[in-house]
């Protein structure tokens, strides 16, 4: 018998055996990972992504100086050991190109693009109760469904644009480090702004002061910065890594971080990349204890990311404070200008509050003579103006303005794409004071609809491809199970909700991540009237991949599993 579906609002009746069992929205790495998996499990699945291409975040940031803060052969997928040995990375701490690279040969070797629909943007994703499946319209108008349907929108995908007055008006080139295009883009001899100096503007900003003829940087927060790790690929280095990579795999998931911090034997220890999911890579015990003297003489022998290694730092707010001042001493060394390193100096939040940025000569950058620094707390932005910027002491012209000002993180791609659930919930209603979700996958009220890395999962806290393997591979699972039952929809129980979010908020109670001097993309507050939420689960990667597996060990008992 062949069932018939009514996808109501197109008018269109699919017969079920041509309809894709799975809708998935995003081609990141996330939704790369989900056509292999599904499809491995007799699936059929459609993915529907915005870009002309796969890559995900490598795909839109394009950036010069764009580059991972984990080393690539930990960030990378480890469900295919051929795929494992076949690729080679340049680099310890891969570029963007390469990272892209490696996107293309995935899809290209395991045939993923034959499952994707490419420049299609989800304009809302709504479920029919009463055929349960989810409805998908996309920006041109046309209508597909699925009964389940996955968002795999990336935690980090929604640039924010801050609306400044006369925004609309500037004449020259605006470009987005979130949005940067496919096409080179020439600044030489060109007046650049730059506004923002988190992760992006300070990957950012040295290259675009070697390409600009004048840089300016509008900076609003200094930022705590620590020296990249710069190596390049030993061919020993790499070998061991791959002789060894099904260690390093279980290793990762059982780090709290998702890194395995697996160091080659055999080869130079000096020479192997260190974990560094959140700027952390090792341990150097206690700062506390230790005379001024001698954290100096750490710093001095092993560098200035030795402070991000003392284990007390993200716990004691006094030794918080000593890493603080350390860390303003050694990079006032840095810079020439007293006045500008003044700047450049964080004084008002701690380390450990902000995901840890990494950078390639950011300080000696404002060292040069084409580069300058703004302070907007001192001299806010009063407009943006035909040819520049107006702040409160002074007029800046420009040829080319770059916002490096962030994401609607971890909740603006799945608000901005209308997620109705059942009977006309709204999820943006449901999260009007913070998202509230069940390990991060599902939300109530809306069957059969998964979220991989969502908030309230260790997502942006570990290392993405290993969360993301993880939670493509539980929702897999799932599904399996459900269909092999005749089950007919799932989705959490509002207690079982409930109690994640508790948990969720109590164990970052008292971390540097939620100090009342914070003011971070993971709570939210980077975003205008976005409630003050830590979103992301701080408890650790394999705690939380025990509370996922006990669920679907015992048949998934925070859900409600519903036979129509
Ligand atoms: O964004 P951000 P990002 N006027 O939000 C400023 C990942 N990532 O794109 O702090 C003036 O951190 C804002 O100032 P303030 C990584 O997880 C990873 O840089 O709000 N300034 C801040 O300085 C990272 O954490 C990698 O006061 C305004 C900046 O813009 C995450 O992405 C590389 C403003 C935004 O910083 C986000 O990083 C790049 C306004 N109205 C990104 N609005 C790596 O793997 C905002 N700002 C290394």
């Amino acid at each position: 018998m062949v069932a018939l579906l009514f996808c109501a609002q197109s008018g269109v009746y699919l017969v079920n055996s041509e309809q894709p069992d799975v809708l998935v929205v995003g081609a990141g790495f996330a939704g790369m990972y989900a056509i292999y998996r599904f499809r491995e499990l007799g699936l059929k699945v459609k993915v529907l992504e915005a870009g002309s291409d796969v890559g995900g975040t490598w795909y839109w940031n394009r950036y010069p100086g764009a580059r991972c803060d984990v080393p690539s052969l930990e960030y990378s997928f480890g469900f295919s050991p051929e795929l494992e040995q076949e690729w080679h990375w340049p680099e310890v701490f891969s570029a963007q190109p390469d990272i892209l690279n490696y996107a293309n040969h995935v899809a290209n070797k395991f045939d993923l693009r034959r499952d994707i629909q490419f420049d299609t943007r989800v304009a809302s994703v709504h479920y029919l109760n009463d055929a349960n499946v989810w409805q998908l319209t996309t920006e041109s108008g046309e209508v597909l469904c699925a009964r389940y349907c996955i968002m795999a929108t990336g935690c980090l995908s929604v640039p924010n644009k801050p609306s400044i007055i006369g925004d609309d008006s500037f004449s020259g080139q605006v470009l987005h480090t979130a949005s940067w295009p496919r096409e080179p883009v020439d600044l030489s001899d060109k007046r650049v702004g730059v506004i923002g100096t988190g992760s992006s503007g300070v990957q950012a900003i040295p290259e675009l002061a070697k390409q600009a003829g004048h840089l300016t940087v509008f900076q609003r927060t200094p930022v705590y910065t620590f020296p990249a790790n710069r190596k390049s690929m030993r061919e020993a280095v790499e070998n061991e890594f791959k002789d060894n990579y099904r260690e390093i795999r279980e290793r990762q998931w059982n780090n709290r971080g998702g890194v395995s911090a697996f160091r080659p034997t055999r080869s130079v220890a000096a020479s192997a990349p260190s974990g560094n999911g959140g700027g952390r890579s090792g341990d150097a015990g206690l700062i506390k204890p230790l005379s001024p003297k001698a954290r100096q003489a750490l710093i001095d022998a092993r560098g200035l990311g030795t402070i991000l290694n003392f284990a007390d730092v993200y716990t004691d707010s006094e030794a918080n404070e000593i890493a603080n001042d350390l860390f303003r001493d050694n990079v006032r060394r840095l810079i020439d200008d007293p006045n500008t390193a003044e700047k450049l100096l964080p004084k008002d939040y701690g380390l450990g509050c902000k995901r840890q940025v990494l950078d390639r000569d950011y300080y000696v950058t404002f060292n040069r003579d084409n580069v300058e620094i703004v302070d907007l707390v001192a001299t806010p932005i009063e407009s943006i103006t035909p040819s520049g910027i107006e702040t409160s002491e002074a007029v800046f012209d420009f040829d080319v303005l770059i916002y490096a000002t962030g994401f609607d993180a971890m909740t603006g791609a799945l608000l901005k794409a209308d997620v109705t659930g059942r009977d006309g919930r709204k999820l943006k209603d449901k999260w009007q004071d913070g998202p509230v979700a069940y390990l991060g996958l599902q939300m109530s009220g809306f069957p059969n609809l998964f979220t991989v890395t969502g908030p309230g999962s260790p997502s942006v806290l570990c290392n993405m491809l290993v969360a993301i393997e993880q939670h493509v591979n539980w929702i897999g699972d799932c599904i399996a199970y459900l269909k092999e039952r005749g089950i007919d929809s799932i989705e959490p129980s509002t207690a079982s909700e409930t109690k994640w979010i508790a948990h969720v908020n109590d164990v970052a109670e008292g971390t540097m991540f939620t100090s009342p001097s914070c003011n971070s993309w993971y709570l939210g507050a980077n975003i205008e009237g976005k409630p003050r939420i830590f979103m992301p689960y701080v408890g650790g990667f394999p705690q939380y991949r025990s509370f996922c597996d006990a669920e679907a060990a015992e048949g998934y008992p925070g859900f409600n599993l519903i036979r129509k």
